[in-house]
């Protein structure tokens, strides 16, 4: 990296916080996934949430900065969570947000938490309470709620009832919580409804995120907003009130394609972590999830989610390298393009030498995705996994 002095600062301040850097990886990107159209299944798939972790940990052993994996319940539902929690320590991971599912069950098509029938919500209600036990169970703080409930033509229900049906519902789970829980309300703007969804937007989750209290905050999605969203100016909104939970980070061209973060948009994701960075909160003890949910329907996933993890290092590490300083002072000075060009300095650095020797710093190989070739693990998982029913959606 470049000789001078300020700088040498800034790369080491860059250097320790991405050392404490923990993305969270989805128990559900080693299953099998796919679109409406296919789901092309892969061999040496996990068959079990104890295989899931499995793969998870080879993210963590090469990047060393995927501490903790999400379940999704029920795709990873187990007789005994206190053994899955044990299972993930042995593998140095831990078990982290726990994600309901009340968008698979035949009764939920017209709405779980929101459907007209209040025996339909109380039996989705039921699921989001066990989730709660399970996090009692695995040791896990946060329970992230998305809900596929809404509406596909007007009329079809009340938008105002629903969103009092919500609200209740919310007020229950927020009370069962305990003190060192929280709930990380997840909006997304369309899919599976079509003309409303009952947690379209930011303000909407903002809203009742407000009504619940502080152990109720709001997560963003990467691929829940309309083409052409300033997701950051969201994201600096959020964290102005004290509401950011969380990130699910991926991808898209187009909708919500669960690809690869940074793989469709590394400049709306520098400037995402930029927000981020500039208020110091990049870090584990930032109280900000940072987590990936994505799907790899066409690529090896173990491998997909490593390069993911280096995507969001190298847009952290663009973020952290922005001189500060000569930000705001031509930001103060109403240079315009002096403090855009601060910024694109930033984003315009090759951070991959310094991620490479941070690396070798932390005893790890300095690419990750070769390592992780070279061990084998594909190969022996693909020879293991023989029989048994791969893991999926389900859906
Ligand atoms: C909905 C969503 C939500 C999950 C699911 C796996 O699109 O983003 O976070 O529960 O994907
Ligand atoms: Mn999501």
């Amino acid at each position: 990296m470049s000789d001078s002095v300020e700088s040498q600062s800034t790369v080491e301040n860059a250097k320790g916080v991405l050392a404490a850097q923990t993305i969270e990886l989805p128990s559900w990107a080693f299953g099998n996934s796919g679109t409406r159209f296919k789901v092309f299944a892969q061999h040496g798939v996990p068959r079990d949430p104890f295989e899931k972790l499995a793969d998870a940990a080879q993210v963590n052993q090469y990047t060393g900065a995927a501490g903790s994996v999400a379940l999704h319940i029920p795709w990873d539902k187990v007789d005994d969570y206190g053994a899955l929690a044990a299972h993930a320590a042995d593998l140095g991971i831990q078990i982290g947000t726990i994600n309901s599912n009340t968008f698979q069950d035949d009764d939920y098509m017209l709405g779980s938490v929101c459907h007209p029938d209040p025996a339909v919500r109380r039996k989705a209600t039921e699921h989001l309470l066990e989730c709660v036990d399970i996090m009692d169970a695995t040791g896990s703080t946060d329970l992230k709620l998305w809900f596929a409930d809404g509406t596909n033509y007007p009329g079809q229900d009340s938008i105002a009832d629903r969103q009092d049906r919500l609200a209740d519902v919310l007020a229950e789970v927020y009370a069962r919580l305990g003190d060192h829980q929280r709930l990380l309300l997840e909006y997304k703007l369309f899919e599976p409804s079509f003309y409303t969804m009952d947690v379209p937007d930011w303000g909407t989750a903002y809203a009742h995120c407000l009504k619940l209290g502080p152990k109720a905050q709001v997560v963003i999605d990467t691929g829940h907003h309309a083409p052409g969203t300033n997701i950051e100016f969201i994201v600096a909104m959020l964290l102005r009130e004290g509401k950011l939970g969380g990130f699910d980070f991926n991808s898209r061209f187009y909708a919500d394609d669960d690809l690869m973060v940074g793989s469709a948009d590394p400049f709306q994701l520098f400037r995402i972590m930029h927000e981020l960075a500039l208020r110091g909160v990049v870090g584990p003890d930032s109280g900000i999830a940072y987590m990936l949910d994505q799907c790899h329907n066409i690529e090896p996933k173990i491998p997909g989610q490593i390069r993911s993890v280096m995507n969001v290092q190298e847009a952290t590490a663009k973020a952290l390298l922005v001189d500060t300083d000569a930000l705001s002072a031509a930001q103060a000075a109403g240079d315009v393009l002096g403090a855009n060009a601060v910024l694109m300095d930033a984003y315009n650095t090759d951070v991959r030498p310094l991620l490479a020797e941070l690396r070798a710093e932390q005893g790890l190989d300095a690419d990750p995705m070769a390592a992780y070739a070279a061990s084998g693990y594909a190969e022996k998982i693909k020879a293991d996994r023989q029989g048994g029913q791969a893991a999926g959606w389900g859906a």
